[in-house]
């Protein structure tokens, strides 16, 4: 039961390392051209449409004269209130690296502007698609009626120790430099 936890972990890490080697930052100027304005951008629609991930940069441009950015919790942003903003940007050309999953919620805190719709929320996925990787063939799936049930009591201590994580290190390693020999990376 152990040697197969630890190959699907091994598996998990590879794709989530491969994952993380594929992606390249995004720079995302929010309204696009409109820019970061009240009165002709769909904000919500805006943001549909894109598939942001950790890394990516927000980029607000706006006149600072008459606009601002501030990143307000998910309450505050639903009743446009930026009176307790967790960040304040002022320049007019503010770039916001997302370093996150989950939501992250911006406003004008311009009296008015946010209940004419200057809000966005930039919801990075947590589970986000991911390429196909040389996992899939280092790790054929163990079919699942051959697994045992996992006992809570042996694997829970087994995944806390430090052991375990740098035996996993290990075969990460191992795993990938098997692959760069072998041609799959
Ligand atoms: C705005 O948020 C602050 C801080 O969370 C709160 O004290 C205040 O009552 C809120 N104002 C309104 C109008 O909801
Ligand atoms: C805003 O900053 C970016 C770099 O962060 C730059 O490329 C762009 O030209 C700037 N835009 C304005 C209007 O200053
Ligand atoms: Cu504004």
């Amino acid at each position: 039961m152990a040697l197969a936890m630890e190959k699907g972990a091994v598996a998990l890490l590879v794709v989530m390392f491969a994952a993380l080697q594929v992606s390249i930052a995004a720079v995302y100027k929010v309204g696009d051209s409109a820019g970061w304005t009240i009165g002709n951008v769909d904000y919500k629609e805006w943001a549909a449409t894109k598939s942001f991930e950790v890394g990516d940069i927000i980029l607000f441009e706006y006149n600072s004269q008459f606009h601002n950015v501030k990143q307000v919790t998910h309450a505050e942003y639903r009743s446009c209130n930026a009176s307790a903003a967790i960040t304040s940007h002022t320049t007019g050309n503010d770039s916001i690296t997302i370093t996150t999953r989950g939501h992250h919620f911006f406003l004008c805190g311009v009296p008015g502007h946010c209940q004419a719709g200057q809000k966005v929320d930039i919801n990075v996925l947590r589970l986000s698609s991911m390429a196909p990787t040389p996992a899939a063939l280092l790790s054929p799936p163990v079919p699942a009626a051959k697994v045992p049930a996992p006992s809570p009591s042996a694997a829970a201590p087994l995944y806390a120790s430090l052991g375990f994580l740098a035996e996993v290190g290990l075969q990460l390693a191992m795993a990938l430099f098997a692959a760069s020999v072998s041609g799959f990376a």
